[in-house]
């Protein structure tokens, strides 16, 4: 019996019909592989998702630094979000910088009953006198769009009354199935509202935009660290360590770099169309994909001496890294992993622990959508027409030699005709049979999973993280990497590699005594007796 329906097997058969098609058994399913996402998890499961407000202020506008976000809603909404997320943030000279604050209207029963308006409406007067911002933004939660609050008016007024920018967002929790819709909204306002409003001058012909990339726990600074090196000119990034300034300028860049393609994809899409800015899909995480990263992207431009100059830096930096890897590689090598985190991490880190010879067993997405699952259409590179107005633009894995292309409609039809097709991303296909890929996994298939794979150490977030080690088994959360990081890029490798060694080899894990081996799971008492 298979570990799919070893878990599938004690659920009803409502639950059993629906979560079935949520698991996949690589390589051994009458389904081709194919996996439900991006849908309703069942009311009352215990999902590990987060909500459409979380996605847009959590994900998306946090890291903007100089922008004052108030959340519209009670303050519970703003406390559990309030520093968890690890974006971080420099001061910089003449820019705002509101990182380490968090502002609420602390909507209170009689705001629901008779409007929240006049309070969201104060609440921005208090912050223009104490804060003074240029821009202001208004992020509702669930309550505000059931009581109806027009936010949009709100911040037109608030535009009128103190001539600064204020954008709202109706990103109530409720919208959507999970973190995702709210990365969509907050796309769509920053595009409508902030990009293209800049008239900085870009001074490199290399100059590239980062998008998806948020910085935690430092991962942008090493990103960026290494293409600067290189000589590529870093306009904007987004949304990690960012002003309103740099995103308003994000048109400005040749081309843009998309390391999370979950939630990002609208505006890369949206510039690309509007701007003709094209775009291509890339991987900072893993010295492999890293390396494979730089050389695409050096081989978009087509410069012989910058060519050169990447694998230069490439040398070099990883003369600094080898032996460090090495080292780490041997303690790890042969061990396995379990990931399940929101997106595109559970593939990216996938990457990184190949690097260090450490096979990924289990790995899912709380809201990735079907493309992240089983990779898109792409088709292999062709010689840019750039001349052409009439563009189509094609991503690409990091890994595989195909490249970020576009020419003319006609041209793309008949490529399409001839099947010169190819793939790019998918979790499936970086999966060797026999592993398991699960989405929207839930509390307690996490906690069946485990105990029937048993691997060295599950890659997971706050909410799970303690369910794997109190029975014994390590976890790291890969969200927040647990206030260390960064993990991206050359450096990022050897820190991660650091810390899974030291997590692993720790004896603590000889001393926990897994739950079930103690406690018939379903007669254990609460209190201790
Ligand atoms: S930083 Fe990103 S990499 S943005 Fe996304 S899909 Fe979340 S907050 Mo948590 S760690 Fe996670 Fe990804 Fe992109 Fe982070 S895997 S769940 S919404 N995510
Ligand atoms: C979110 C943010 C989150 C939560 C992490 C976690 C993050 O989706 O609300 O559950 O540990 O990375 O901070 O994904």
């Amino acid at each position: 019996m298979s570990a799919v329906d070893k878990v599938l097997d004690q659920y009803n058969s409502r639950v059993y019909k629906n979560r079935k098609e949520h698991m996949v058994d690589i390589g051994n399913n009458e389904n081709d592989n194919q996996i439900a996402a991006n849908v309703r998890t069942i009311p009352g499961i215990i999902t590990q998702r987060g909500c459409c407000y979380a996605g847009c202020k959590g994900v998306v506008l946090g890291p903007i630094k100089d922008a004052l976000q108030i959340v519209h809603g009670p303050i519970g909404c703003s406390f559990y979000a309030w520093g968890t997320r690890r974006h971080k943030g420099k001061k910089e000279e003449g820019v705002d910088n509101y990182l380490q604050y968090c502002f609420s209207t602390d909507m209170q029963e009689p705001d629901i009953v008779f409007g929240g308006e006049k309070k969201l409406k104060q609440s921005i007067t208090e912050a223009m006198d104490l804060f003074h911002p240029s821009t202001i933004f208004i992020c509702s939660t669930c309550p505000v769009g059931l009581i109806g609050d027009d936010i949009h008016a709100v911040a037109k007024w608030a535009e009128n009354e103190y001539g600064i920018k204020c954008i709202a967002y109706s990103c109530e929790g409720y919208k959507g199935v999970s973190q995702s819709a709210g990365h969509h909204i907050a796309n769509n306002q920053i595009m409508r509202y902030v990009i293209g409003e800049g008239d900085r001058e870009v001074k490199n012909k290399f100059s590239v935009n980062l998008l998806g990339e948020y910085n935690i726990g430092g991962d942008g600074w090493e990103t960026e660290r290494i293409l600067k090196r290189i000589g590529y000119e870093v306009v904007a990034t987004f949304t990690g360590d960012s002003s309103m300034e740099d995103l308003k300028n994000a048109h400005r860049a040749n081309l843009s770099l998309v390391q999370c393609h979950r939630s990002i994809n609208y505006i890369a899409e949206m510039i690309e169309e509007k701007y003709g800015t094209p775009w291509m899909k890339v991987n900072f995480i893993g010295v492999k994909g890293t390396i494979g990263t730089l050389r695409k992207i050096a081989k978009f431009f087509q410069d012989e001496e910058l060519i050169k100059r990447t694998e230069e830096v490439i040398a070099d930096e990883l003369g600094l890294i080898q032996d460090d890897m090495a080292y780490y590689k041997s303690k790890l090598k042969g061990k396995t992993a379990a990931i399940y985190v929101g997106g595109s991490r559970a593939h990216h880190y996938q990457f990184l622990l190949h690097d260090l010879g450490v096979n990924t067993v289990l790995a899912g997405y709380e809201f990735g959508h079907r493309d992240e699952y089983e990779g898109r259409e792409v088709l292999p590179f062709v010689k840019p027409d750039a001349d052409s107005k009439n563009i189509e633009s094609i991503t690409v894995e990091p890994d595989t030699e195909k490249y970020h292309l576009y020419l003319p409609k006609e041209e793309l039809e008949k490529l399409k005709e001839e099947k010169v097709i190819d793939y790019y991303g998918g979790l499936v296909k970086d999966m060797p049979d026999g592993t398991f890929m699960i989405d929207d996994l839930n509390h307690f298939e996490t906690e069946e999973f485990l105990k029937i794979l048993k691997p060295d150490i599950f890659f997971s977030g706050i909410k799970d993280k303690f369910v794997a080690q109190k029975s014994g088994i390590l976890s790291r959360q890969l969200h927040s990497y647990d206030y260390s990081g960064p993990y991206a890029g050359f450096r990022g490798a050897v820190n991660f590699a650091r810390d899974v060694t030291m997590g692993i080899y720790t004896p603590a894990w000889s001393f926990v005594k897994a739950p079930w081996k103690t406690v018939p799971i379903l007669t254990g008492t609460f209190g201790g007796e």
